[in-house]
């Protein structure tokens, strides 16, 4: 199983965070396509200082927008290990305490009927990043360690790694409906192999046996922190439904649904087992503002490689926002400046180093240096 990070790994080479696409390469959009959907997108221009005012009210820690500009496109500065002890590989160091994750979590899904267990054990088959089950390990580690030097990951802390991807896992299968999409991770959709109404039933199964596993943690902060969670895959779907006639609002519009619909999940699980592990409240936050602020980076960069990357590549359709008709990062900057892929980048560098600034007021250990070190993955990688 680990070999799947070592993929992934291999995959993040460390580029310069914001790479252009060669212009007219098979399968990528070109910047001039890019601004041709732009202004596609946008009926008027939306002002600088809307843009600015949209972003900073949405997110009021946030600095100006006006510096990513001066930023250069180097990753955070956070690559050292600063606990002093001896670092390992942020994935190595994670998957120690997630082997035999897709079994269990098969397990948990525990269905007799043939065509109904092997469509909702479809994506549980270690093609996945799991990217979310690491964070959610290295966090409950992280939170033990500051807390009372405990070096054990406790069975509820693991269980919530299961739970995150799982409803991770029911919302891909509920999210390939809505958009119609025929591939994901290399492979056909369950919807196109099974049809939409099945779908949507295997994606309903995964989320209840999720909810039962998390019923059985029997901690009722963890469950409404959870639930929370579910509500905004909900709330975020369908605000990407929905667009603002309003210029101003658009890209609070376009920063609110990327919380929910990405950033939630890493939040609120990393909260979880914070809350699992420790009974200090300034741990949870710090717990919370890491996974936020990483989340909302993984998704602005998730949205440039829909532009930057080939098919191959991803796994999955690229430009597939774009044929949606939906205006993520790179369309709403290129709506006001030469390179919306350059900023968006930018914006996702500038809640990095939010994250890495919060995760930095844990007490030093391998794991909380790991988190460092991923939130600059998240930045670098290439699918
Ligand atoms: C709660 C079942 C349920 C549904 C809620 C459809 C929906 C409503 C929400 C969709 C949310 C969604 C699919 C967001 C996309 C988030 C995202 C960036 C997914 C890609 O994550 P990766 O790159 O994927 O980690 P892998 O394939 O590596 O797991």
């Amino acid at each position: 199983m680990a070999s799947c990070w070592w993929r992934w790994r291999r995959g993040c080479s460390w580029r310069p965070a914001a790479r252009s696409p060669g212009p007219g390469s098979p399968g990528r959009a070109g910047l001039s396509g890019l601004r041709a959907a732009a202004a596609a997108v946008a009926r008027a221009q939306m002002s600088y200082f809307n843009l600015v005012k949209s972003l900073t009210s949405a997110f009021p820690n946030m600095y100006s927008i006006s510096r990513f500009h001066h930023m250069t496109p180097a990753v955070c500065c956070c690559s050292k290990t600063q606990s002093g002890e001896k670092y390992t590989d942020p994935f190595n160091l994670g998957w120690r305490d997630l082997k035999g994750l897709y079994e269990d979590i098969r397990k948990e899904l525990f269905i007799s009927t043939t065509e109904l267990k092997e469509m909702c054990e479809y994506y549980f088959d270690g093609k996945g990043k799991a990217f979310r089950p690491i964070i959610v390990v290295l966090m409950a580690r992280a939170c033990n360690i500051h807390h009372n030097n405990s070096r054990n990951v406790q069975a509820s802390q693991r269980a919530i790694a299961l739970i995150a991807e799982m409803i991770h896992t029911a919302s891909l299968v509920h999210d390939d409906v809505i958009d119609d999409a025929n591939s994901r991770r290399g492979k056909h959709t369950v919807n196109k192999i099974w049809g939409e109404k099945k779908a949507v039933l295997a994606g309903d199964l995964i989320l209840s046996a999720a909810s039962i596993a998390l019923a059985r943690i029997g901690n009722t902060a963890v469950v409404s922190i959870l639930t929370q969670v579910i509500e905004d895959l909900v709330r975020g779907e369908f605000l990407q439904l929905g667009s603002k006639e309003n210029e101003n609002e658009r890209f609070a519009h376009y920063l609110e649904k990327t919380f929910k619909k990405t950033a939630s999940l890493i939040a609120n699980s990393c909260k979880a087992v914070s809350v699992l592990g420790c009974p200090d409240p300034v741990v949870h936050e710090i717990a919370y503002q890491y996974g936020k602020n990483v989340g909302l980076a993984f998704q602005l960069i998730d949205d440039v490689l829909d532009f930057t990357s080939c098919s191959d590549q991803m796994g999955k359709p690229t430009s597939a926002d774009l044929k949606l008709g939906l205006a993520t990062g790179p369309v709403l900057f290129a709506c006001q400046q030469s390179d919306g892929v350059q900023q968006t980048t930018y914006l996702a560098q500038r809640y990095c180093r939010e994250a890495v600034r919060e995760i930095s007021k844990l007490r030093p250990s391998p794991e909380r240096d790991a988190l460092i070190q991923l939130s600059e993955i998240v930045l670098t990688r290439d699918k």
